[in-house]
C-alpha cells in the first residue's frame, strides 16, 4: 500500500504553486496537513517545507478511485500527488491542484503523539518528546531557519575578515577553565571529560601562527542549573586572533552582529513574519559599561551587589532594564575571571574580561588573553589549581607566543535575540538539559 518513489519527482514546492502556474500539471510533494470531506468535494491541504498548497478534488470532475484514496488518507502521512493547477481565489496563493494521481508513501498511525496543526496545543516536554512532529509547525522550523541564516552569516563574516575555521576535540584530559562543572567519560581505561570549551585549545593555535581562528562546535557543561538559558549541551561560537586586544575583538563582536541581524532581516522576513519577532537593527556601536558603573547602577536600582562579586540575577534583570538591548560589560574584577584572563597593567585588581549582555541576558563572554607564561602559571596557582595539568597548554607559552584575545557566544542564546524565544530549549533541535537526554 505504500508506494516507492521510483520516477516521481516534485516539480513544485508549496511555495511555488502560485497563479502563474495555473493550466500546467504539477507534482506536488509532503505531509497531509489536513483532510475536508463534504461528500461532493474533498479538500486537502499538503505541507513541504516551504509552506502549503491545496488538492481540491470534485467528485464530478475526479475518478472515483481518487476520492477513494483520498478518503482513505490520514492526517500527517507522506504523499506524492499529481494533477493540474488551475486558479483558485479562496486557496492558499491564490492556486489550487485537482489530483490526477496519488502515491502514498508513508502512512501516519493514528493517534498523533501530538498535533503539528496545533489545533489541540502541548506543552514544552510532550512537543520535546516528538520533536520531528513539532518541528513540522512553521512557527519552530522558522526558528531553526533563522538560526542557519545566522550561522551561515557568522561565516561569511569570519570568512570575509580572515578567520580560518577549525575544529578542536570535544575528548579531553582536563578541565579547561578550572571549574567542576565537567561530564567525565570512560576513555578506554582512563578518566577523561567531554569539553566545556575550545577555550585552550584556540589559544594554542595563536601559538601556531594561525593568526585568527574561529570554531562553530558543541559544548558540553555539567551544570545542574534547571533555567530558561542553560543546556547541558550548547554551541558555541568561539573566536581568537593575534596581535589584538580586548577593545579590537569587541569591535569585531560588534560587527558580526549587526551584519548577522542585517542578513536575518534581509533574508529570513517570511520567518519573522510567521514569528511576529521584530529584530531591531542595532547602532553601528554597542554601548560600554564597566562593571564599577554596573555596581553603582544595580545598587541604585534597590538590588544589593557587593563589589567583587558576580551578578546575580536579580543585578542582571535591573541591569537589563537599564540599559536595553545590547551592551559590553567591561572591566571585570580579575578575581572573578578565569585564569587566562590578562590582568590591567599597574592596576591587576581590574582585568581586560568582557561580557556581551542582551537585556539581561549574557551572549558572550572574552577578553585579552595573558601570553606570558610565568604570569599563567601564577594566575592558575592564584585560583588553586594544579600547573601539572595544563602541561599541554602551558607548553605552547613557552616558544613564542603573541599577544593574543578572542571571545565565545553561545548560539542558542543568540538565536534566542534573533527570534524572540522565552526558552533556550526553542532554540536547540534537541535539547539537553537536567531531565532531557532522549530524543
Ligand atoms: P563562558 O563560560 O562565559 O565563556 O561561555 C561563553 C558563552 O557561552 C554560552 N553558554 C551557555 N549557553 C547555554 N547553556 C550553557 N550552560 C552555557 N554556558 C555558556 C553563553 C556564554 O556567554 N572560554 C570562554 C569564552 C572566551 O573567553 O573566549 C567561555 O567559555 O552565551
Amino acid at each position: 500500500m505504500q508506494g516507492l518513489l521510483k520516477d516521481w519527482r516534485r516539480t513544485n514546492y508549496a511555495s511555488q504553486c502560485n497563479s502563474e502556474i495555473a493550466g500546467s500539471e504539477v507534482t506536488v510533494m509532503g505531509w497531509v496537513h489536513e483532510i475536508r470531506d463534504f461528500g461532493g468535494i474533498m479538500f486537502v491541504i499538503i505541507r513541504d517545507v516551504t509552506g502549503r498548497v491545496q488538492i481540491t478534488a470534485p467528485s464530478k470532475k475526479v475518478d472515483e478511485n481518487i476520492m477513494e484514496e483520498l478518503r482513505e488518507l490520514r492526517k500527517e502521512s507522506v504523499v506524492a500527488i499529481k494533477g493540474m493547477a488551475q486558479e483558485a481565489p479562496k486557496a492558499p496563493n491564490g492556486v489550487e491542484i485537482l489530483p490526477k494521481e496519488i502515491k502514498l508513501l508513508s502512512l501516519a498511525n493514528q493517534p498523533l503523539p501530538m498535533d503539528p496543526t496545533e489545533k489541540v496545543k502541548a506543552g514544552i516536554d510532550t512537543r520535546l518528546d516528538s520533536r520531528f512532529l513539532d518541528i513540522r509547525k512553521e512557527n519552530v522550523s522558522a526558528i531553526f531557519k533563522i538560526k542557519g541564516q545566522m550561522f551561515h552569516s557568522i561565516r561569511d563574516f569570519f570568512y570575509d575578515n580572515g578567520f580560518y575555521e577549525i575544529n578542536t576535540p570535544k575528548l579531553v584530559a582536563s578541565a579547561t577553565e578550572g571549574g567542576t562543572e565537567l561530564f567525565p567519560i570512560l576513555y578506554f581505561d582512563k578518566e577523561a571529560f567531554l569539553g566545556q570549551s575550545p577555550q585552550l585549545y584556540k589559544q594554542m593555535m595563536m601559538g601556531s601562527g594561525m593568526d585568527k581562528v574561529f570554531e562553530i562546535g558543541q559544548i558540553f557543561r555539567a551544570e545542574e542549573h534547571d533555567t530558561l538559558r542553560h543546556l547541558n549541551e550548547a554551541v558555541s561560537i568561539d573566536a581568537e586572533a593575534s596581535f589584538v586586544d580586548d577593545v579590537d575583538m569587541m569591535n569585531v563582536l560588534n560587527k558580526m552582529l549587526v551584519k548577522v541581524i542585517g542578513d536575518i532581516n534581509e533574508k529570513c522576513s517570511d520567518e519573522l513574519d510567521i514569528l511576529g519577532h521584530e529584530l531591531e537593527l542595532p547602532d553601528e556601536k554597542f554601548p560600554h559599561v564597566t562593571y564599577d558603573e554596573a555596581v553603582d547602577i544595580i545598587n541604585a536600582n534597590g538590588v544589593e551587589l557587593p563589589w567583587g562579586e558576580d551578578l546575580s540575577r536579580e543585578a542582571e534583570k535591573v541591569l537589563g532594564e537599564e540599559m536595553g538591548g545590547f551592551y559590553f560589560l567591561t572591566e571585570w574584577p580579575s578575581a572573578i575571571k578565569p585564569f587566562y584572563v590578562m590582568p590591567k597593567d599597574g592596576d591587576e585588581k581590574y582585568s581586560h574580561a568582557f561580557d556581551l549582555m542582551y537585556n539581561n541576558l549574557e551572549l558572550s563572554s572574552g577578553s585579552t588573553r595573558v601570553h606570558q607564561h610565568d604570569l599563567l602559571v601564577k594566575q592558575i596557582e592564584e585560583r588553586g589549581l594544579n600547573p601539572d595539568g595544563f602541561g599541554t597548554y602551558l607548553k605552547a607559552f613557552e616558544y613564542g607566543m603573541p599577544p593574543h584575545a578572542g571571545w565565545g557566544v553561545g548560539a542558542e542564546r543568540l538565536t534566542m535575540v534573533m527570534t524572540g524565544s522565552e526558552n533556550i530549549r526553542e532554540c536547540a533541535l534537541f535539547p539537553r538539559d537536567r531531565q532531557r537526554l532522549t530524543p
